[in-house]
Order: structure tokens, then sequence, then C-alpha cells
């Protein structure tokens, strides 16, 4: 064993020394120093996991980040033996581990290299606190650049940077603020145009630098745990993303309603005033999905109560509610009333499931109740406990869960103590390794208890905090940000990274949660927010009484505001397919630039555009007063969407940035779904899909799924996955589809409205079928639509025809 220095805190650095013997057992492979192991397992073709035995034994291989369904599908490996290393190969990748001191070296088949360790495992003894710290340090590639950990409200690109997880109430967070609510120690690397990931799955306090400390060097330690990394090759960015998610599980198709616009507000109440909200937006037409109730709609803060004052008949305020087409979600916080007289503290208490500190005292806190104790989610008993606590609330018509405070937050402590004790399924620990996986086991709780109320119908759930892979089951939002132009920038990067980590159903409070945005501000707001797949907008305006509803700002405002939330709802059907994308595949619904063209190195410090889906790409814009926008488009040809006009990729180009505008283009080529607005979802059947073909010259394929939007009947197979593929050259326009049906829509027919056709035709071919064009089937120069029959196969446009 090789010694380094000591510092007083930590005791001095170890480093593995050479191997001694190895093994082979199943897809794994275990290596033995004199006193630790090291453990490769091939996963895939492309997915190794390596663990580190420090101390000579493995703990218990156990994880609450990744999916059970993760299907090892069979593959080939093999080791060979040379002078200086071991070399374990699978069709994909080339793994060298250095006989000397167990460094990794990680190459494709032309001996490209992807990754490669610099000093690669080392640890330290924590003899504060016992166990041991968990290092590995890899080389920073020439030009390396770094993307991912969850909602770090920062630049894109890490690199330079060290960054943290240790979930944290970041009340108010800036640019650069660290931790934040979440922990998802996943990270991408990219150089050379190769793309890989790492997903370091380790509960405990999680630190990453990005050639901060030393240039040439990525590390990445825990104080504590194993140092268990997932290595994930691409080499494209996406589909790292993809099986990134596919290891932490994907998540079930959400309801359609909850991709609707939400509407929020610390708080409503009471009734009366939510039922004001809810008329406004029907008598405004402005379509509106969810109403929220934060805490003041429960009796002093208890969870699963309600107050009788303000809410005197809960279950006919919601019924009212669904009339109109409005979906309830409400609030719950982990923090339980210390009140004798309270069901679920009694129960609690009677069954010891609160966590307690390290004497065995209850470990209390101050939150909104005032003192509470904390259910120990880490207990699946707990867990049970908590699900089954639901029922009433999904008996009385709530159809989501809200839950906050999850890091856990506590009122003048900050969080728990690291003595609070936790079952952690069986292990038993102390706070250190299960804080960053309270809120993610509270929410995976109340999911689970959402869904089985609920059924048939689909649940929605939102959380503040959680870990890798809690999009199996949630969504999310990033948190208290404020009100101010920065924060609109914060929004999207972090929504952004949040996707890349496997966290696509996200949304910041639009307008900002802390003071009050100007009319301008909340309107940019709501544009960039028709791109989030979670949008909604919520303000803590209890004190001031501002109103940040879509109106709030003057009719000037609210016009613009109605179109864009209008957007929202005619892009439904894109929004959605690109959902089931996500929720097959494990694709990010958003996209940095740098994720779409990865060989392009002008996209790799972009953070004002992204894609979402395969066809849109989105700038927000930025700054008040602003009259246009520098964009950088990759290459392709993109469409700007109010005005049809192409533009060249590959570059950057202005656009003029009015009010009721903004830069928005569609990839030449796209189909674009369309339903018509309406102020619900599924408020009326859609009887015409409307199919917008932007031409483009290169073969562009687009998806478009369908279901019933609610149940699990696509589970079974009740579902529609039409592929439209465009092939089409300057004389010839010609789409092609090709579909699995097996749900019966509401439509029989399609409208196609076919944009930048470069020539005139007179008739459109429809499965070999001639059908003349007429005059008021030209819209405007270039633009032309007409009908077609769903089960259409090919639609074909000549020049002269
Ligand atoms: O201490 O429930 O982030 O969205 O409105 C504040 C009140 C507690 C913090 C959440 C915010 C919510 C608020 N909560």
């Amino acid at each position: 064993m090789q010694v380094e220095t000591s510092s007083s805190k930590y005791g001095a650095k170890h480093y593995p020394d050479n191997i001694r013997e190895w093994k082979k057992e199943g897809n794994y492979f275990c290596f033995y120093t004199t006193e630790t192991i090291l453990e490769v397992r091939v996963i895939a073709d492309k997915i190794i996991r390596f663990r580190y035995a420090a101390d000579g034994t493995f703990q218990r291989d156990f994880s609450y980040a990744t999916s059970d369904t993760l299907e090892e599908a069979p593959i080939t490996f093999g080791i060979r033996e040379w002078e200086e290393t071991f070399e374990i190969f699978t069709d994909v990748l080339r793994v060298f581990i250095a006989r000397d001191n167990l460094r990794i070296t990680i190459t494709d088949h032309e001996g490209k290299v992807i990754n490669q360790d610099e000093m690669g495992y080392h640890w330290q003894h924590y003899l504060l606190k016992g166990g041991k710290i968990q290092y590995c340090s890899k080389l920073v590639q020439e030009g390396e650049c770094f993307y991912g950990l969850g909602d770090k409200p920062t630049d894109l690109n890490l690199r330079g940077k060290r960054l943290e997880n240790y979930g944290t109430d970041a009340y108010g967070y800036q640019k650069d603020t660290d931790p934040l609510y979440r922990n998802i120690p996943f990270y991408y690397g990219l150089h050379h145009g190769i793309g890989y990931g790492i997903f370091f799955d380790n509960t405990f306090r999680t630190i990453f630098d990005f050639g901060k400390e030393r240039e040439d060097a990525c590390s990445f330690w825990a104080r504590g745990g194993e140092m268990n990394y997932y290595f994930i090759y691409g080499p494209d960015l996406l589909e790292v993303a993809e099986s990134y998610t596919r290891i932490t599980g994907t998540p079930e198709l959400p309801p359609l309603w909850a991709l609707g616009y939400h509407q929020c507000r610390w708080s409503y109440y009471p009734d009366t005033r939510v039922k004001e909200v809810a008329a406004t937006f029907r008598n405004r037409n402005i379509p509106c999905d969810v109403i929220y109730l934060d805490i003041d709609y429960m009796d002093g803060f208890r969870c699963f109560t309600w107050n009788k004052e303000w809410f005197p008949d809960p279950v006919g305020l919601i019924k009212e509610l669904a009339s109109q087409g409005f979906k309830v979600v409400v609030i719950i916080d982990p923090g339980i009333k210390v009140d004798p007289d309270y069901a679920v503290y009694q129960e609690g208490i009677k069954n010891n499931y609160f966590c307690k500190r390290a004497d065995g005292a209850l470990m209390e806190g101050d939150v909104w109740p005032g003192k509470c104790v904390f259910p120990d989610y880490t207990n699946p008993e707990v867990r049970e406990w908590w699900s089954s606590l639901f029922k009433s609330l999904a008996e009385s018509g709530v159809r989501g869960v809200w839950n906050d405070m999850n890091e856990p937050a506590v009122f003048e402590m900050g969080t728990f103590p690291e003595d609070v004790r936790h079952d952690y399924d069986g292990e038993e620990v102390s706070h250190r390794k299960a804080h960053n996986i309270y809120g993610h086991l509270m929410s995976k709780a109340t999911a689970a208890g959402m869904k089985k109320y609920l059924l048939p119908n689909r649940s929605f759930l939102i959380t503040r905090s959680c870990y890798a892979g809690a999009q199996r089951w949630s969504s999310v939002w990033t948190g208290d940000n404020v009100s101010n132009w920065e924060h609109l920038w914060l929004a999207s990067v972090q929504c952004q990274r949040l996707a890349v980590s496997g966290i696509s159903f996200t949304g910041s409070d639009i307008g900002g949660f802390i003071g009050e945005p100007d009319g301008e501000l909340y309107t940019r707001w709501i544009q960039l927010a028709v791109f989030h797949p979670l949008m909604r907008t919520h303000s803590a305006s209890n004190e001031t009484g501002f109103n940040q509803e879509p109106w709030s700002f003057g009719p000037e405002y609210e016009k613009v505001v109605t179109k864009f939330i209008n957007l929202r709802y005619q892009l439904l059907p894109y929004l959605y397919s690109t959902f089931w994308q996500y929720a097959s595949k494990g694709t990010p619904m958003l996209r940095p630039l740098a994720f779409v063209a990865q060989h392009d190195v002008a996209t790799y410090n972009c953070t004002h555009e992204f894609m979402f889906g395969d066809s849109l790409l989105i700038s927000h814009v930025s700054e008040p007063g602003m009259k246009e926008k520098s964009i950088y488009l990759p290459a392709g040809n993109w469409y700007y969407y109010f005005n049809d006009q192409v533009y060249n990729g590959a570059q950057t180009i202005t656009v003029p940035t009015p009010l009721d505008e903004m830069p928005l283009f569609v990839k030449a080529g796209a189909v674009l779904p369309q339903y018509p607005v309406m102020q619900y979802t599924q408020q009326i059947p859609v009887t015409e899909m409307l199919l917008h073909v932007y031409y483009g010259d290169q073969e562009v394929k687009s998806l478009l799924y369908e279901d019933a939007g609610d149940h699990y009947g696509y589970r079974n197979g009740q579902y529609n996955v039409i592929r439209f593929k465009q092939a089409s050259s300057p004389q010839q326009f010609r789409l092609k589809k090709k579909f699995y049906v097996n749900y019966e829509t509401t439509y029989q027919q399609y409208r196609l409205i076919v944009h930048g056709l470069p020539f005139q035709p007179t008739a459109v071919i429809i499965d070999g079928k001639k059908v003349a064009l007429l005059p008021e089937n030209l819209l405007a120069d270039g633009i032309l639509s007409f009908t077609a029959v769903r089960n259409f196969e090919e639609i074909i446009l000549v020049a002269g025809e």
C-alpha cells in the first residue's frame, strides 16, 4: 500500500498497489491488490460498472437509483492479459486496467481514448466521522467539456467548476448557488466529438471537480460509502442520456392534463378564491388544467387534513372544479405536527415510524406546523404506511400531489443533523448516508400511494428534492427562484440540465417565486415555459397580495400570454409524442445544442438555445426591451415559426423579438402535429388532426404518438405510433408514413399544411391517387393545405403537376 501525506481531519491518502490475483464470475471480474478489490462488471456493450472495495470487502450491493427492470442484453465480452494491463473488451469498448495501480483507460476499438484515470482510485480514512472518503480522478482530455449534474444553476458546460450534492432548501438561490435541492451524481464528458457519462451511485455527500483544483484532473468523491460508478459510452450524448435513463428508470406516461397549463400560488384560499381563479380562466378563455392548493388548505398545516373554515366541503369544491375541467393538486410536506390529538402523529409514534437522533430521542424540528417529527421514508414499512395515507385525499378527488420541504428542510437547523438514524432498507445508517435520498423516498412512497388509490386513472406528482432515478415516479420544479431576468436564463439552463440528467418532466415557477415580475418578464417567461415539459405559474405572494396570473399584467400582456398558452395546447400532440419518446427510450425531452450537434464545437457552450423534441428549436427573449436576438442554429435549415422564413444553420442569425413572438424554429423536413386550441385537455373530441409539414430537402423523420391520454391501456398495446419520413427534392415533395395503430382516435382525417414548398403543384397524389388542388388549397405563397385520410401511406406533390 502506498501512503501519501496526512492531514488531521482526514487520514493520509491511500492508493492501490499492484494486482495479485483476478477472477471472473458471470459478467464480472475481480482484481485483487494486497488489501483492496476492484470489480468490473459488463452491463452492456457500452456500459461498464466499476466498484472498488478499499477495505477488501464490498458493501451491500443496493441502490435507490437503479431500475430493476433494466434488461441486460446478451453480449459478448472477454479478457486479455497484457504485460502491463488486463483488458476487458466488448464489441465496442476496451477497458485497460493497469497491473501496477488499477488505473483505468477506456478506448474504442480504433484505440481512441474515451476516458482515462489520472490517479484513479484513492481514499482517506474519515477520522472525524468514520468510514472512508472515496475518490476517483480522471484526466481531462484536450478540449473536454462536462455536462449534467441535475439542477445546478450555472453554465451548462461545467468545465472549471466544483459542485456538490447535498439536498438543500435554497430559498432565493442565485446563479452558482450550490448545492441546491436535488442530488443527481451523473455527468457527461465530451471531447473530440466523443461523448460518455459517469454515474456515481453513492448517496453520501458527493463532490465533483471538473478541472478546478487541478486543470488536468476531473475527480469525484463521496464522504463515505463505496466508489461505485457506471461508465456509459455514447459516442452520441443523447445515447448516453438514454442509457443513463434506462439504468435509473424511465417514467410512466403522465396523464395528458399534466402537460396542460398549471396555476399555482402560495396560497389560494379560501375555497371561494379558488373558484374565482378557476372561473376567471374560463371567462377569459385562457386554457388551464390544474389548480394547486398550497399549505393553507390544511388544518394548522397538519398533512392529510383540511382547514374546516376555509375548505368546509373539499369534495364539493373538487367536483365543481372538475366539472369545469380542472384537476386539483395539493401540497404534502414531510413534517408531521407534534400533536397528541392528531391521528397521523399518533400512528407514527405508536409504530415507531419517525426519525430518531443517535441516542434515541425523536428528531424534532420546527417547520410550518410548529414542532414536527419526520417519517423515516428509508424504512419500507414507513413507505407503505405513508402510501396508505393518500387514500382519503385520492377519494376526495385530488388528482395529484406536490411534495415540498423534503431535502429535508427544517427551520433554524437547515436540515437534519448528521447523527439522525435511518433504516435505509435494513442497513441502519446515519443521516450522512440517507440525507440525499430522503425526499427521493418520500416522493416514491407518495407516488405509490396516489397511483394505488387513483387507478384506473394516472396520477401526477411533483417533488422538490430527489436522488437520481426519481423520474420513474415524479416530476420536479426548480424551487424558490426569483422574479428577475437572470432567473429566466437560469430556468432555461436548469431545465435543460435536469432533462439530460434523466429528469425531463421539469419546469420553473413561471414569473419567479420570490418578488414581482412586470408584465414583460412574465410574458417572456410564459413563452419559454411553453417549451418546458411542466408549465406552471407559481409565486409567493401570500404576504404582499400580489397576483401572478395570466391576466394580472394588463390587456396587452394578457393577449400575448393567452396566445402562448394557446400555442401550448396546440402543440400537445407533439409534446405528448416527445414525452412518449422519453418514456419509452429515455431520450431527454429538452436537448442542449451540444447534445444535438456534438461535432460542432460552436454548440458546446450554448446555453440560450435548446431543442424540445426532434423538431423544435427554442430560445427565450432574455432582456427587457430586447428588439432582436442572436441565435446559433446548428447545421440544417430552420423555419422561423411565426413567418416561415428559412434560415441556414451552422451560423449565428438574428431575429426580431416583438413581444408577441419569440425565437422558435422548426427543423426543415419535420412534421409538427397540432390540436385545435381547447380550454383544457380533452375538452372536446378532436375531429381533424393538423399536420404542419415543413418542406426540406434532407431526409427527416418525425413521430406522432397517441393514446387515451389517461389510464393504462397503452400498457396493453392501446396506442398508435405513427412515423413520418419526408424525403423531398426541389422538384418533388414526398411524405411517407408507417404506423402501428391499435387505439381508435376521435378523428378520421388529417389536414396537412405544407410549408415552404419551392414549387406550385396542381394536384396531390395520395397513395397513388391524384386529387386536383383548388385555389383555396393555397393558403399563401408556398403554403398548401389539403386533407388526407388517417391511414394514408404516402403523399407526393410534384412540380408542374
Ligand atoms: O418554506 O409551501 O418551494 O413552492 O409555495 C416555504 C410554501 C415552503 C417552499 C416551496 C414553495 C411553496 C412554499 N414552500
